[in-house]
């Protein structure tokens, strides 16, 4: 079966469904789309215009289109059950899906929405980020356009000073809410790695920038986001070592 997996390299979100699919061994292909160019082929195939986005043919040959990242690992663990990462048991499972969410809504537009208020600031540091794997000739169409796609950018996702602050206030609440979850464990659910663990470290990782998540990251970010982090560098210890040890 072809998989394809329609994606920005920079989104979180999209790591978190290469790792899922990598971490399963599933071959697939990669379409990278640039921001705005995304919306026609979104529209045109799912309910709303996020990535990621993974087609297949499903047994009539038909092309499925699958969106949201949980519903794509869903998919994946009934489609290829090797290395589940979907706990068997039913309140394991309960626990690892309630991870997922809280990793979806509480962690992942905030590690966005706090990056990109220093990092589209930056367009020599997020440029070849936001275009990294598009075609040579739409980069420069795409730096041209940047002041305007940024623009798009800050009023889509309210990346505005006081909606950051707050959104970096909320991260400090999700790290005590990961401690709390792990409290001297290996794992967020059970003893084994499961779709909770891949999701909170896959979207926490903008703030640490593991070379596994494949985007070429500067070696040091740009302030205020470098010594916000380098001071929490402990509250990522864990989502470092998972990568370390599951990607
Ligand atoms: N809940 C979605 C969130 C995906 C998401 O927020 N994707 C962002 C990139 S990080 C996106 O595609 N934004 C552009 C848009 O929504 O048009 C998931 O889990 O897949």
């Amino acid at each position: 079966m072809t998989v394809t997996l329609y994606q920005f390299p920079i989104s979180h979100y999209c790591e978190k469904v290469r790792w899922a699919l990598e971490y399963k061994g599933v071959p697939y292909k990669i379409k990278n789309l640039l921001p705005g160019q995304h919306i026609k082929f979104a529209k045109t195939v799912a309910a709303s215009t996020c990535v990621p986005i993974v087609s297949y043919r499903d047994k009539k040959g038909e092309t499925q289109y699958l969106q949201e990242s949980a519903a794509i690992i869903d998919w994946l663990d009934a489609t290829y059950p090797d290395k589940p990462l979907t706990p068997a048991s039913p309140k394991e499972q309960a626990a690892a899906i309630a991870w997922e969410k809280f990793a979806d809504e509480d962690i992942g537009p905030h590690v966005r929405r706090w990056a990109y208020f220093t990092l589209l600031e930056n367009p020599k540091v997020v440029l070849p980020a936001l275009t990294s794997g598009a075609p040579l000739l739409a980069k420069p169409l795409f730096r041209m356009f940047f002041p305007k796609v940024r623009e798009i950018m800050k009023k889509r996702m309210n990346i505005y000073p006081a909606e950051s602050q707050d959104s970096a206030a909320r991260l400090d609440a999700a790290f005590a809410n990961i401690d709390a979850g792990i409290s001297g464990k290996d794992f967020l659910v059970g003893d084994h790695f499961s779709r909770a663990d891949l999701a909170v470290a896959a979207l926490l990782a903008p703030l640490f920038t593991p070379k596994q998540y494949g985007v070429k990251w500067p070696k040091k970010m740009p302030e205020p986001l470098q010594s916000w982090t380098a001071a929490r560098l402990d509250k990522l210890a864990w989502a470092e070592n998972i990568y370390q040890n599951y990607r």
